[in-house]
């Protein structure tokens, strides 16, 4: 039997009630409340562009005094001050500072009304001339004249707290300042578009149905409310099971877009591993010499090749040995081996493979290895056919890295082992946040016990507390569930002015 308009509209009635409910425990929800009422926030003003010399400054006002500071400092040339100059228009003038009247600089200036703004209050923008001083004695002024000093995030913190931007969205916010390469930077236009906010919001909706049902289910007993049986609960909740392990898978891929794909060169010593770091950098960075063991420590360095981020790991070459130093770097290097995406091993085909080369082909055989074959110009003493069935399967390139050869080869195939299946990136949707991470892995914990439960038709209250538990962890991804502390955190990461 179809269930009753008495009791779906109790359902919708039931969710929302609770939905509200949940959403008053959270400050950032009472924030967005305060808000609606009319409980405006004060006025805040900072520097917007790098400091250091440069063609323009920008410092920029946001708040409702945000014009009213604005029309106390700038007068047009037609002595006009800012409020009787057109709105979204950049205004020639002067900044004058009204304790004694003085000419502080030549500027451009723009003020537009909110809500149409980044932060959705009126907003105040000069542009000055770039440079220490003019900038900062006009942030000052304007400091002096009713805007306090805005603490890093802020700007974004309050258009996240005034409801135009969501949680994830704003941090895209500081990914996309930081991204480093074009694939890290489209992934962290794709979150501000709302790529992750969209994908879980769905979600959400999911579990809001599941829990009006199971409230349904739990006030009406005595009705035949069909959907409301555990069957139907189980297919829901597999289906956000699905869409929480998708996004999940992939994280390894934004790790790598935030930290760099961690490769590690290895071989034994004398074969060209700082070489090659030096020619993938394209700078000497690490010392080269024909003395085995030169490198001892570890040498780290970030490099973009054709657009894939790499933190490339130079090493100590494999050997036993009684130097204390070198040994700590083998040491050292078979470590990082553990943490490697990704294994450049590198053998002298000038040489016979040697029992250091056989240690290491042992200690990669299970690992994603790129073998490079280096000293490709001498006289080749080493038996290729037996290093290839020894290390089956593994990308080979022939290389002669003093003489710059095969180097090209080798970051075709990085890119190629990146953008392939290899190391995933397609999908545009990509998890790079630790903290949207978290929440998901917590997230999937609660479904998957509510699953459990109606698997063993345990009651439906119990079942009901792992629906709300998901939920709630998918809401903090969002920050409609999130608390004001994890706001504050998350804020106090951006840069100034921001
Ligand atoms: N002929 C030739 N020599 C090379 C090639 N690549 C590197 N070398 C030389 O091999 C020597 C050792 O190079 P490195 O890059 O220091 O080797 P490494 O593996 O870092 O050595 P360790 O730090 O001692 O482990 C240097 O003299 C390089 O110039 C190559 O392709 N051909
Ligand atoms: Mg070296």
């Amino acid at each position: 039997m179809k269930p009753s308009i008495k009791i779906l509209g109790f359902m919708l009635c039931n969710c929302f009630f609770w939905y509200t409910n949940n959403a008053q425990k959270y400050s950032c929800v009472l924030h967005r409340v305060n808000e609606v009422i009319g409980l405006d926030f004060d006025t805040i003003a900072a520097i917007a562009t790098a400091p250091g010399e440069a063609g323009i400054g920008i410092i920029r006002i946001s708040g409702k005094n945000a014009i009213d500071v604005g029309n106390k400092i700038f007068k047009n040339r037609k002595q006009l001050s800012l409020r009787d100059c057109e709105e979204r228009k950049l205004n020639y003038g002067y900044i004058y500072d009204p304790k004694d009247g003085k000419k502080i600089d030549e500027v451009l200036m723009v003020y537009i009304k909110g809500p149409y703004t980044y932060t959705k209050e009126d907003i105040v923008e000069v542009n000055c001339h770039g440079g220490i001083v003019p900038v900062r004695k006009i942030l000052e002024v304007i400091l002096e004249n009713g805007a306090r000093l805005a603490e890093r995030g802020e700007f974004t913190k309050r258009a996240f707290l005034n409801g135009r931007i969501d949680l994830s969205q704003a941090e895209a916010v500081m990914d996309l300042i930081s991204a480093k390469t074009d694939i890290s930077f489209n992934v962290s236009l794709n979150q501000l578009e709302g790529s992750i906010s969209s994908e879980v919001k769905k979600l959400q909706n999911v579990l809001l149905g599941m829990l009006a049902h199971v409230e349904a289910s739990i006030d009406f007993p005595e009705d035949d409310v069909e959907d409301l049986t555990y069957s139907n609960l189980q297919e829901q909740g597999n289906l956000v099971l699905d869409k929480i392990n998708r996004l999940l898978s992939t994280v390894y891929t934004g790790k790598i877009l935030r930290e760099g794909l961690k490769t590690v060169i290895l071989g034994k010593p004398n074969v060209g591993k700082s070489s090659l770091l030096n020619a993938i950098l394209r700078e000497n960075r690490a010392i080269v010499t024909d003395i085995p063991g030169t490198t001892r420590d570890v040498i780290e360095e970030y490099v973009n090749i054709n657009g894939v981020p790499l933190k490339i790991i130079d090493t100590a070459g494999i050997r036993e040995t009684e130097d204390i130093v070198e040994r700590l770097g083998v040491d050292k290097a078979k470590e990082l081996l553990n943490e490697a995406d990704l294994v450049i091993a590198v053998f002298d085909t000038s040489e016979e493979l040697s029992r250091e080369d056989y240690h290491i082909i042992d200690l990669i055989k299970d690992r994603k290895t790129i073998v490079l074959l280096n000293k490709s110009d001498l006289p080749s003493k080493l038996n290729e056919e037996d290093l290839k069935n020894y290390l089956p399967n593994k990308r080979v390139i022939s290389t002669a890295i003093s003489k710059n050869e095969g180097i090209d080869k080798l970051e075709e195939t990085l890119e190629d082992m990146f953008l392939s299946s290899e190391v995933q990136i397609s999908d545009s949707t990509i998890v790079t946040n630790v903290r949207h991470r978290d929440q998901l892995l917590k997230a999937k914990n609660n479904i998957e016990d509510a699953l459990n439960s109606l698997t063993l038709s345990m009651p439906l209250d119990c079942i009901e507390v792992d629906i709300k538990g998901c939920w709630e962890n998918l809401g903090e991804i969002t920050g409609d569930t999130v608390g004001e502390d994890i706001i504050d955190k998350i804020f106090s990461e951006f840069c100034i002015g921001k």
